[in-house]
């Protein structure tokens, strides 16, 4: 996780935009706020961060941002999926959500 947090602080240094290191910034303060202490983000934090009341659509996305399969969703993870939904074309988007 350490290697992970550098290796993005480097990127978003030398390689960003303004920006880019906003929307970034905005991510791992999300990533933290829903994970609390625990570090990783879990099923139970994701929906309540979500709001959703349908547990479906919380399964379904959570699913999707858990590349790795571990039950919880890391920061590169929650950063892969939130740029997809956030810059991704429109038919990334409802490939993404619903293949
Ligand atoms: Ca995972």
């Amino acid at each position: 996780m350490r290697i992970i947090i550098s290796v993005l602080f480097l990127f978003r240094v030398y390689v960003l935009s303004t920006e880019d290191r906003t929307r970034l910034k905005w991510i791992e303060k999300q990533f933290k706020k829903i994970s609390g202490k625990g570090g990783n983000i879990t099923f139970a934090n994701f929906k309540k961060a979500l709001g959703a009341k349908k547990t479906y659509f919380a399964e379904r996305v959570f699913t999707l941002f858990d590349t790795n399969n571990s039950n919880t969703i890391d920061l590169s993870e929650l950063i892969d999926g939130a740029e997809l939904l956030l810059r991704g074309s429109p038919n990334d988007k409802l490939k993404f959500l619903f293949d």
